[in-house]
């Protein structure tokens, strides 16, 4: 793993870096000071996924840059390192059978080296591996054929089985399966074929697993997909069991969908998972987090924090699921990361008490401005402090470009390492 040192802040930025801190405390007044959401996002961890270390593509070309990670441990070796900028990133996604290896246990000892634990393990079952006995070409767990999904519902397995020696606690499903063309596809039958595939794989969860689904009303299938939208995955995962839950994908909506509302649901059904964050203005368009529709993200994050003080036990899977097609991979995880925890810190400080009084008050224009007042505050002070108490760096994006992290990484890597994955 390349090496670098993070500068100590210097004395005339860190006395600005007070100064802002101060103004912030006085301006927001909170009962408790700013110490409580200072250690709320010390506390929080985003998830970044092995497959979007590399630089993505889309059907027409994949453009790389240099120092991709070429193996695994590469892979988690980038992870530690943005989380040594970041300190936010301290887990990591894996996708099989793109990341399985022989010695899965030097998997566990170079994490465990490197801070970095085992977030949800994602399965696979999109594509066809090489010497498939069977296709996925039709569908994987809907499948007409049952041994294409004893296929499927067997890759399920082994990826619990694979999480369980990683130290995983959550298995995610997304299902490509659906159909391109009117009367292809009866959706009864493959719903409730999908449905019996799903129960096989619950039964082999471990106790204190969680079966995360997702779902997405278009792509690859362009007429119907079998978990098409919310609805459907909180149908199935309501079946399954207490271990299931719903995962929301931001970007698998249809422009324009309430997303927050969508959240506040699954809240009130018990069934709100965990997150993919991206940001999109289309479809799955997989765009740095933030960088089109901030203010959606926020609007998440306010019902978020009200489930999470409702329900202080509240766990949920927190993962960026993104495709780095024109930036540097880790120069946009560093942004991403920085969007989120800057939604979280905005939502933590709504007043959510006098939100509720004028909401009873059907008073829209103060609720307007309450939600919008805290939106507007600059916030980056308090997510900055929350970083520095941890060692973290002072701005992780000028580090990255400071310490020419990526310039060590193409020297060590070489310009044409390959990122497995699609
Ligand atoms: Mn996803």
């Amino acid at each position: 793993m390349i090496d670098f040192h993070l500068n100590g802040v210097g004395k005339e930025q860190d006395s600005q870096h007070q100064k802002e801190l101060s103004l912030l405390n006085d301006r927001l007044k909170l009962a408790k000071g700013l110490n409580p959401i200072i250690e709320k996002l010390k506390c929080f961890q985003v998830a970044i996924p092995s497959w979007a270390l590399g630089t993505g593509g889309t059907r027409f070309g994949r453009f790389p840059g240099g120092g991709e990670p070429s193996t695994i441990v590469q892979k988690i070796e980038d992870v530690a390192l943005l989380h040594r900028l970041n300190k936010s990133s301290g887990a990591i996604s894996l996708h099989f059978p793109w990341d399985k290896v022989e010695n899965m246990q030097e998997l566990t000892e170079i994490a465990t080296s490197h801070g970095i634990s085992f977030d949800a393990v994602n399965s696979n079952t999109f594509q066809d591996q090489i010497d498939q006995p069977y296709s996925y070409k039709y569908g994987s767990l809907c499948h007409t054929d049952k041994e294409v999904r004893k296929l499927a519902i067997d890759h399920n397995k082994e990826v619990i089985a694979l999480g369980d020696r990683l130290g995983s606690k959550a298995l995610t499903v997304w299902l490509s399966d659906g159909s391109i063309f009117p009367g292809q596809q009866d959706f009864k039958s493959a719903l409730s074929r999908t449905l019996d595939s799903l129960n096989e794989i619950y039964e082999k969860l471990p106790e204190d697993w969680t079966l995360l689904l997702e779902y997405k009303p278009f792509e690859p299938n362009f007429y119907s997909m079998v978990i098409p939208d919310w609805g459907t995955s909180f149908m199935l995962v309501s079946e399954l069991g207490e271990k299931a839950k719903t995962l929301v994908d931001l970007g698998h909506h249809l422009p324009n969908t309430n997303i927050e509302q969508i959240v506040s649901t699954l809240l009130f059904g018990n069934k709100l998972g965990g997150f993919h964050f991206n940001d999109s203005k289309y479809g799955d368009d997989d765009l740095t987090v933030g960088s089109l529709k901030p203010y959606q993200m926020f609007l998440i994050f306010c019902e978020l924090v009200k489930g999470m003080n409702e329900d202080p036990k509240l766990d949920l899977a927190w993962m960026i699921d993104a495709s780095h097609n024109l930036k540097d991979p880790l120069e946009d995880l560093i942004q991403s990361v920085e969007a989120i925890n800057i939604a979280y810190a905005q939502a933590l400080i709504v007043d959510y008490e006098s939100l509720a009084f004028y909401q009873n008050q059907n008073d829209a224009t103060k609720c307007q401005e309450i939600l919008q007042e805290a939106f507007r505050t600059d916030v980056r002070p308090i997510v900055r402090e929350a970083r520095l108490q941890q060692d973290g760096a002072f701005d992780p994006l000028r580090s990255f470009r400071e310490l020419k992290v990526r310039e060590s990484l193409i020297a060590s890597r070489g310009t044409h390492s390959k990122a497995t994955g699609l």
